[in-house]
């Protein structure tokens, strides 16, 4: 089986439909996957992630390296198993966590070395260990090392990051052949090239002609303006092959998501719905409530009038804000269940949408409504 297929092409923007095959089952996109990077997303029970209907979840190779660690994960055979997560999971490479969260990194002949900022012990990380690595946590995507670079950098510098991007994905198909069938997942490549379009344009062509199944778009949402992140996402898009599944890393607020879906993109994952529900940030059709303000304090409605989580169909405003004020754990977890709810109930209509042909109409409506207010 294939693991891409588009099954729909919008008419009226660049959206589409289309099905991921994956080790764990299919997936419909385009899909949005929440993040799990320790092995779980944070504040849920896995079998209600499940129950919401999300199939593909986010794990993180830079924070599962460091703990559990290894010993552990092989010893109970992947992530899979020891979290009792039986969907899919994708795992980013950790390039770019030793280069947000880590101490004192630098890169090198074989890889990046890095200091965890759990202990401060040193560690590397090559194209080929972190193939290893994504396998032994069993993951049905995995990411290459890559090196994600900040927006302000010289022509120079973001030129030797995309170089070495590329050599790095070249060793780790190179270790993806020499594994056979003992590796087990699908390896993405990640364009890179900054914010400047001959790189981006050098990266894509670079990635379209590697035997990669999809093709991840890094770099973006690292803190550009959201003019270059426009500009940017639909110049690189236009130039990723349209025949493998495409993915913007880090991208999860609802108007970058649509934005990445009328370019055509399949997938995406970020923590904004589940760190902002933890925070009592709600998402609904019209906006973002903030839990936290004194309005909610004698509010009988539901966060969102007609929502099916937990929160709103047994819950009051009120007693949300109640939850949330005073740091119950429960208010995030109920919390993190609407959002959840939510961002799935948007990518289904985000599929409905681009069934019908109405993409266009849908995102403009939408975003009308939801920065009304
Ligand atoms: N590379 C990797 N992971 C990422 C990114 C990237 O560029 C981003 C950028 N938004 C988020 N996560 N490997
Ligand atoms: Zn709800």
């Amino acid at each position: 089986m294939a693991l891409f297929r588009t099954i729909h092409q919008d008419t009226s923007s660049n959206a589409r439909l289309g099905i991921l095959s994956l080790g764990h089952g299919e997936v419909e996109t385009p899909v949005f996957m929440p993040v799990g990077t320790k092995g779980t997303v944070k504040a849920m029970f896995h079998e209600d992630v499940k129950k919401i209907g999300y199939k593909l979840i986010l794990g993180n190779t830079y924070h599962l390296y460091l703990k559990p660690g290894l010993e552990v994960l092989s010893q109970f055979g992947g992530l899979h198993n020891f979290s009792h997560w039986d969907g899919n999971l994708l795992t980013d490479s950790g390039g770019f966590q030793v280069f947000s969260l880590s101490g004192l990194r630098k890169i090198g002949e074989k890889g990046v070395t890095f200091q965890s900022h759990i202990d401060g012990s040193k560690h590397i990380f090559t194209p080929e260990n972190v193939v290893d690595t994504q396998n032994v946590i069993g993951s049905d995507i995995a990411m290459c090392l890559d090196v994600c670079t900040p927006p302000d950098i010289d022509y120079r510098a973001a030129t030797e990051a995309m170089q070495i991007t590329h050599a790095w994905a070249q060793r780790a198909i190179e270790h993806r052949q020499h594994l056979g069938e003992s590796f087990k997942g699908n390896l993405f490549g990640i364009v890179q090239g900054n914010f400047y379009e001959d790189l981006r344009k050098q990266s894509a062509e670079f990635f379209n002609e590697m035997d990669f199944p999809g093709i991840a778009i890094g770099g973006l949402s690292v803190g550009e303006s959201r003019e270059q992140f426009s500009h940017f996402l639909g110049y690189t898009a236009e130039l990723v092959t349209k025949e493998k599944p495409r993915y913007v890393m880090g991208i999860g607020s609802p108007d970058y998501i649509l934005e990445a879906v009328e370019n055509g993109i399949d997938m995406f994952d970020c923590v904004l719905a589940t760190r902002m529900g933890r925070n009592g940030g709600i998402f609904t059709d019209d906006g973002i409530i903030t839990l936290k303000k004194a309005i909610h304090t004698f509010d009988h409605g539901p966060l969102e009038e007609g929502c099916t989580c937990r929160a709103c169909t047994q819950y009051s405003r009120a007693y949300m804000h109640h939850l949330i004020k005073t740091g119950e754990m429960l208010g995030g977890m109920l919390a993190t269940e609407h959002n959840l709810t939510y961002f799935y109930r948007l990518m289904e209509r985000v599929r409905q949408a681009i069934r019908e042909n109405r993409f266009a109409s849908f995102k403009r409506e939408y975003l009308a409504r939801f920065y009304a207010k």
